[in-house]
């Protein structure tokens, strides 16, 4: 499968096209006074983790169209990641779901991650499905349920992803919960929240001192009523009730339309509780679109809110866990990831271009037209030569869609995998 010399090779007839544009979006950025070899540097470092339940055809409730070759095992998803991360070498490491992935050999698999150079981002807790055998339903909710039986249930659950987490190296122990009602006055809502605070605060205690616990919000589904944890006020209360190594997760597709989520992104980041991102693009809610297909403007806020907080020296450096999700109906998935990879460094590369100073200056005297110009300025610069400069120091492609059909990777995923294998996930 699409060896490092192969891409090399498929990289050749672009390369000369490449060097042109790059030389000539260098010489433009040094006449605004920003190094283009600086900014590659910061874009070969940023990685994005790749979730296991992204790398199958994802469906909606009315259907599912399977194109084949899905991974049919942890050790085929953590494969799939690995050419994702040799054709960008932006995606070196792989978040696990608890229990579409439990490691069955962990020493293999630690092997198998090592010599990918791959590791394990995050584990993720499922309370959102009941699985065969067991003893209580999650139909009433799970960490905020009424029954302490099934609480316990949910509770022992995150415990073992916990466990395996620690197992495989993983710092990040992710929990989104699906919690809610569909019906006013079927929740009593200040009891649940109270019941949910205090299973969060086991499952903290349960976690080693160097592991982050990052609290999803997101409004609505599976319930359209009531959501226990609808938003990133809920998700940071439960942070400050449960200790530092608590956490916001920022989901791009959990907010309402039109939600000024770059704001949210500002406001974390000044209380020092974001910890983490789900990347994916959204038209109306939590759709699983490809990151940057619908909003890309937005999705360049966002960035110019991190970087800002990145070079803001008056607050403490916090890593961000960065990670994609979305389900992939339509799109070869390993393709809609390689997009959504390039739509995310272009944000961030153009988030980077941003004259900060200027706009300080330009805030500061409330000059509304010259500060909107100069996040405009940086919007619209075409970015793509440094995303593709960052690809070739990093020994990827210059093109990864284009490297990936040249290479002929599905045609030959299909051909090992079968036309009907099918990956676990939604
Ligand atoms: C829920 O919609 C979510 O965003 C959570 O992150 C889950 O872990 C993931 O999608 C997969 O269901
Ligand atoms: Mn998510």
């Amino acid at each position: 499968m699409l060896t490092d010399q192969q891409i090399q090779d498929l990289n050749q007839p672009l390369l000369d096209d490449h060097q042109f544009r790059y030389q000539f979006l260098t010489e433009l950025l040094a006449r605004r006074g920003v190094e283009a070899p600086d900014v590659v540097q910061q874009l070969v470092a940023f990685q994005v983790a790749i979730p296991s339940w992204a790398l199958g055809t994802g469906g909606t409730r009315f259907g599912r169209y399977p194109l084949g070759g899905e991974p049919r095992s942890l050790e085929e998803k953590i494969q799939d990641v690995a050419l994702l991360n040799r054709l960008n070498g932006s995606s070196n490491s792989i978040s696990l779901h608890i229990p579409w992935d439990i490691p069955q050999d962990v020493p293999a698999l630690q092997q198998q991650l090592r010599e990918s150079g791959l590791t394990i981002d995050s584990m993720n807790s499922n309370t959102f499905q009941d699985q065969k055998n067991q003893p209580y339903s999650y139909k009433f909710g799970s960490l905020s349920n009424t029954e302490t039986a099934v609480r316990q249930q949910a509770i022992q659950h995150n415990i073992e992803c916990v466990e395996y987490g620690k197992q495989l190296g993983a710092k990040i122990h992710t929990v989104w919960l699906a919690d809610g009602s569909n019906f006013p006055g079927q929740q009593h809502l200040r009891r649940a929240y109270q019941r949910t605070a205090e299973s969060l605060a086991s499952i903290y205690e349960a976690m080693p001192s160097d592991m982050t616990m990052l609290i999803e919000y997101k409004p609505y589904e599976p319930h359209f009523y009531s959501t226990v944890i609808p938003d990133w006020g809920t998700s940071y209360s439960l942070c400050q009730y449960l200790g530092q190594q608590a956490q916001v997760l920022v989901d791009l597709g959990h907010h309402l339309p039109n939600t000024n989520i770059e704001q949210i992104v500002g406001r974390l980041k000044h209380f020092g509780r974001l910890g983490g991102f789900h990347f994916n693009g959204s038209m109306y809610g939590d759709d699983d679109l490809t990151t940057g297909s619908t909003k890309p403007f937005q999705l360049f806020l966002i960035f110019n809110e991190l970087v800002d907080a990145a070079q803001d020296q008056t607050l403490a450096e916090a890593a961000v866990a960065y990670m994609i999700d979305a389900s992939h109906n339509t799109k070869d998935p390993l393709e809609d990831l390689l997009q959504s990879v390039e739509s995310i460094l272009g944000a961030y590369a153009k988030a980077l271009l941003v004259d900060r100073a200027a706009l300080h200056e330009a805030q500061e005297s409330n000059d509304v037209v010259r500060a909107e110009e100069l996040l405009r300025d940086a919007f619209l610069t075409d970015v793509r030569p440094l995303v593709a400069e960052a690809y070739r120091q990093a020994g990827g492609a210059l093109s990864p869609v284009a490297v990936y059909r040249a290479g002929q990777v599905r045609e030959q995923l299909i051909q090992q995998r079968g036309k009907l294998s099918l990956s676990t996930g939604l």
